[in-house]
């Protein structure tokens, strides 16, 4: 089954996606996801002038050979724009096995080691009360883990909450120039403890309550909110701190028991690796898109359950549908599945272009048993909402330095 063409495609129904198709001489075509927030066009370009010439007429059943030949084989190895045009071709080749073979991916990769996959849930409020009752609504859902996030009181915009008080603030996802946020450390923790107090309070123990602090602390200042947070059971604190330095964990580590949870934007296993070996962390969030696609995260997630670490993919509204669709196969076979971030199915117009079965019912998801990924892209509907530059935030600290985003 040889590989016959490869297309690229970028549409916006509401922010980008880029999404790859390969096609084959049998008649079977596979999808991926390579969308790269705020960078889209590069891993378009890196896609149809450097990649896609190198697989024509190739064998489509070749995953683990053509994923060697693009990242061993090309010299530059890593790297986000690299690895998610790598990860983009690999869904597409998963897909294509799945459906010659008449099997949804799941069952390529061992079967399931579940029944349905728990979600995590969003609820982000202008105030503390107002993240409560989105909680509140959310548990009333079905869900059983909720990820808190709130306005900072004295800051402009805070990550994760809404901007114009419409909507979550990442959907709106089409800014021609960088919108910049303020941080300050001291205004975060004045609020922080306080919202997961009254949530315990509120909710008692048995929801799950998780928080992102999207890496704005240094080592030693996650390691005091840990342990401020201690008494209120997190899931897991996510992206405590930046860790490219991945030893610096070891401070946060000594000092907290609160579960940590690092990874949405790691390419490679070598990222994390450190972090893993060293059991300095609990969950890892590396999302198919990001980081090589399945045949990655597949060997991510059998190393990481060597040290006990679990799975928690990145749900961010960044990654398309067809992320998603690669993340429940590896959800409900991984034997050291965690949890799934979820922030809803989308709107009509994603709903329209990626087609698929997967079930979402009291805060728990079912895998779609199409053949392949079991979701297909329209094509002529993408074509309807094209490609808008946009960009995330720029972080500073109110005297102006560029800080963390
Ligand atoms: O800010 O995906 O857990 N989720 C996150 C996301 C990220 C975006 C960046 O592109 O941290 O919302
Ligand atoms: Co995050």
């Amino acid at each position: 089954m040889k590989i016959k063409e490869i297309k690229v495609f970028v549409c916006n129904p509401g922010r980008n996606f880029v999404t790859v198709k390969i096609i084959t001489d049998a008649g079977i075509h596979g999808i991926g996801d390579a969308t790269l927030n705020g960078r889209e066009m590069a891993v378009v370009s890196y896609l149809e002038e450097h990649v896609a010439p190198c697989l024509i007429g190739r064998n489509a059943h070749d995953i683990e050979d053509i994923w060697q030949y693009l990242y061993k084989g090309v010299y530059w190895r890593k790297g986000p724009v690299n690895m998610a045009a790598v990860a983009a071709i690999d869904m597409a080749l998963w897909d294509i096995k799945g459906k010659a073979a008449g099997l949804p991916v799941y069952q390529l990769l061992g079967g399931k080691s579940r029944q349905a996959v728990t979600l995590y849930a969003h609820a982000s409020g202008e105030d503390i009360k107002d993240t409560l009752d989105k909680t509140e609504e959310l548990i009333n859902q079905g869900f059983k883990a909720v990820r808190l996030q709130s306005a900072v009181p004295g800051l402009n915009v805070t990550y994760g909450v809404l901007g114009d008080k419409k909507d979550y603030y990442e959907l709106q996802g089409n800014r021609p120039l960088p919108p910049e946020e303020a941080w300050s450390t001291q205004k975060y923790f004045n609020m922080i403890v306080d919202l997961f107090a009254q949530a315990r309070e509120r909710f008692g123990n048995d929801v799950h309550l998780l928080h992102d602090v999207h890496s704005r602390l240094t080592p030693i200042e996650s390691a005091r909110l840990g342990k401020l947070l201690e008494p209120y059971n997190l899931m897991f604190l996510e992206d405590a701190s930046i860790a490219e330095n991945q030893d610096s964990y070891k401070v946060i580590r000594q000092h907290t028991t609160t579960p940590l949870a690092i990874g949405e934007t790691y390419n490679t296993i070598w990222d994390c690796k450190d972090l893993i070996q060293n059991q300095l962390i609990d969950y890892l969030r590396a999302a198919a898109t990001h980081a090589g696609g399945i045949t990655a995260l597949r060997r991510m997630a059998d190393f990481a359950s060597i040290y006990n670490v679990k799975t928690a993919p990145h749900g961010a509204p960044d990654l398309s549908p067809v992320c998603f669709a690669a993340h429940m196969h590896l959800n409900i076979w991984a034997p050291n599945f965690g949890i799934q971030e979820f922030v809803g199915l989308g709107n009509e117009q994603l709903k329209q272009i990626f087609k698929h079965q997967i079930k979402v019912e009291q805060g728990m998801a079912y895998v779609s048993d199409a053949p392949g990924l079991g979701i297909e892209f329209d094509e002529e509907e993408a074509s309807k909402y094209p490609y808008k530059r946009s960009y995330l935030p720029v972080s500073r600290l109110e005297d102006g330095t560029v800080w963390n985003w």
